[in-house]
């Protein structure tokens, strides 16, 4: 008889399509699938996410077994669970007497490398559910200057023929951006995604979440996030029928109490494998030729999806291993245990981690111009930003997290992602949302003790980084707004910011 060969099948790759199982043979082969410590422990994950990820790991085991798969499924309580990936395929390949591991890629070099330094032989696939493979992002890449994620977007265009006119840009221009910066009106609602009630399966992983993970950020309940293929499928059928049309013009508002505005919180269900990106990007395609959604939101969804998506994953890859522990611009300020609690006059921020600590969710705008903007204005480490976006939030992977927390928002890359840092004063902040009106901060008052700390941070970052932004086109009109100020009203922003970091420093409310 023929040895069986173990099938890994990681919580994020909960796909049918997925390329180990295209390669496995249901009559021979034995799938592994593993709840471990290791895994849910190698940061402090929500228990939303923890308990997301086991859900739809149990249900996925479920369908496979239906589908006529041998599946051998790990739960994190067993007496048995060697706490680890690895641990778990040598545990069943001494019960099984297998030898070999068919593998997709992990989306991790974490767990790439233990792979790799396994004393079995393991053959790992790259994961085909990327439009762009490794290889067509290096091509891409290779002798350009600058890896901007637009040139990247319109080969992906051509690519897929998404939204495409023959060579041509559907409507005559490839991106429609400009169209999706309205601020939200006061008043604006939407009822959000569409929310399921936890089946037997869920409910299980609930009682043991709930126990084993007492004491860990995030709220647990309510849990309404999809944990199946034909769930997800509903939310989003849903989604682009109520939410797509107002997508566009509203892409980077941010409203207090409004958690997801039009977004469509697709990143979770496409990166465990519920859903396939060009399943939804063809769907919204639909719906603008079905004249059911406006160019600039169908153009602003499916370039989040085919460009920026894409373009992270090539860069993480691209970029390497040590791409976690870049830190230009040297910044080593400890992160705000508020970032935890909440426990700021902050509004924005406020309202921010506590939607955070409540979805296991946040919005783009809300991540890069409100914490993100944040750490970076006050010089917050970019290794513990990475690892606090990488435990709270039910979407983070390294692959994705990184290039967005390292590179676009922190700007520690030194400028492979961003070609200038993603800063604002409380002004923007005021214009794009109604956090202002609600805070203990006067959003006009540029100095002195109430005013924002957004508006003195803001000219406290240019000035102290001057070397490296002074000749940066996209930063020069700021410095010189900056020199024209009088000297000594330049010196009180300074004092007032530094008197701000202080306090941050010795762990006072701010
Ligand atoms: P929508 O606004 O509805 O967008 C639609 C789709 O576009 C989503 O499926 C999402 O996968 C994709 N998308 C949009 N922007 C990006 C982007 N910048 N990078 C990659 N995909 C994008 N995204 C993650 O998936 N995981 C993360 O851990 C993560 N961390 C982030 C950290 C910071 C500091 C910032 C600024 C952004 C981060 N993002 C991350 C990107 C983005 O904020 C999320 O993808 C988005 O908020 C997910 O919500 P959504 O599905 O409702 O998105
Ligand atoms: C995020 C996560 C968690 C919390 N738990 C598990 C787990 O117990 N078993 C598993 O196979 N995967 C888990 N994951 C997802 C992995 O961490 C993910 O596959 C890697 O980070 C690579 O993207």
């Amino acid at each position: 008889m023929v040895a069986p060969r173990l099938v890994l099948i990681l919580g994020d790759q909960c796909s049918p399509d997925i390329a180990a199982l295209q390669e496995a043979d249901r009559t021979r082969d034995i799938v592994v699938m593993a709840e471990v410590a290791e895994e849910a422990s190698y940061v402090p994950h929500h228990v939303k996410k923890i308990a997301f990820l086991f859900s739809v790991m149990r249900h996925f085991a479920e369908d496979l077994r239906a589908d006529g798969w041998t599946v051998e499924y790990t739960k994190l309580d067993a007496p048995e669970n060697t706490g680890s990936i690895d641990g778990e395929l040598l545990r069943y390949a001494t019960k099984h007497g297998a030898t070999e591991v068919l593998a997709t890629e992990p989306g991790e070099f974490r767990l790439i490398e233990r792979l790799e330094d396994m004393p079995l032989d393991v053959l790992t696939f790259e994961d085909r559910r990327f439009i762009a493979g490794h290889e067509d992002f290096e091509t891409w890449a290779e002798g350009r200057k600058q890896l901007r994620m637009e040139y990247f977007y319109r080969d992906m265009r051509r690519k897929t023929g998404l939204l495409m006119d023959g060579d041509q840009p559907e409507g005559g221009k490839w991106n429609y951006d400009h169209d999706n910066r309205k601020p939200a009106p006061d008043g604006l609602t939407y009822d959000g995604p569409m929310r399921f009630t936890p089946d037997q399966i869920t409910q299980e992983v609930l009682q043991f979440v709930e126990t084993r993970f007492q004491g860990s950020f995030g709220a647990l309940r309510p849990f309404w996030f999809a944990t199946t293929r034909a769930q997800a499928q509903q939310h989003l059928t849903r989604w682009l029928a109520e939410a797509l049309p107002s997508f566009g013009d509203y892409q980077d508002a941010m409203l207090s109490g409004e958690r997801f505005l039009y977004h469509s919180i697709t990143s979770l269900y496409i990166h465990v494998g519920l859903l396939d990106p060009l399943e939804v990007c063809q769907a919204a395609e639909n719906a603008y030729k079905s004249g059911q959604a406006p160019l600039n939101a169908v153009e602003g969804f499916i370039r989040q999806i085919i460009g920026w998506r894409e373009y992270m994953r090539g860069i993480y890859f691209h970029e390497g291993p040590n791409y976690t522990s870049r830190n230009i611009l040297q910044h080593d300020r400890k992160l705000p245990s508020f970032f935890w609690d909440a426990m700021t006059d902050m509004a924005c921020i406020r309202d921010t981690v506590e939607a955070t600590r409540d979805e296991a969710y946040a919005h783009h705008i809300q991540r890069l111009m409100i914490t993100g903007n944040f750490a970076l204005l006050a010089g917050i480490d970019p290794a513990e930003v990475h690892e606090w976006y990488l435990a709270v939030y039910a979407d983070a992977y390294e692959w994705v997290e990184a290039p967005n927390v390292i590179g676009m928002s922190q700007f520690a890359d030194g400028g492979i992602v961003g070609s200038k840092p993603y800063i604002s004063s409380g002004n923007y902040l005021n214009k794009m949302s109604n956090y202002c009106k609600g805070c203990a901060y006067s959003v006009k008052d540029k100095t002195g003790p109430n005013a924002c700390p957004f508006n003195t941070l803001y000219w406290h970052f240019l000035d102290r980084h001057r070397d490296r932004f002074e000749m940066n086109p996209r930063l020069a009109q700021m410095y010189r707004t900056w020199d024209r100020m009088a000297e000594d009203r330049r010196a009180t922003v300074l004092s007032d910011a530094t008197l701000f970091l202080d306090r941050l420093d010795e762990g006072q409310k701010v």
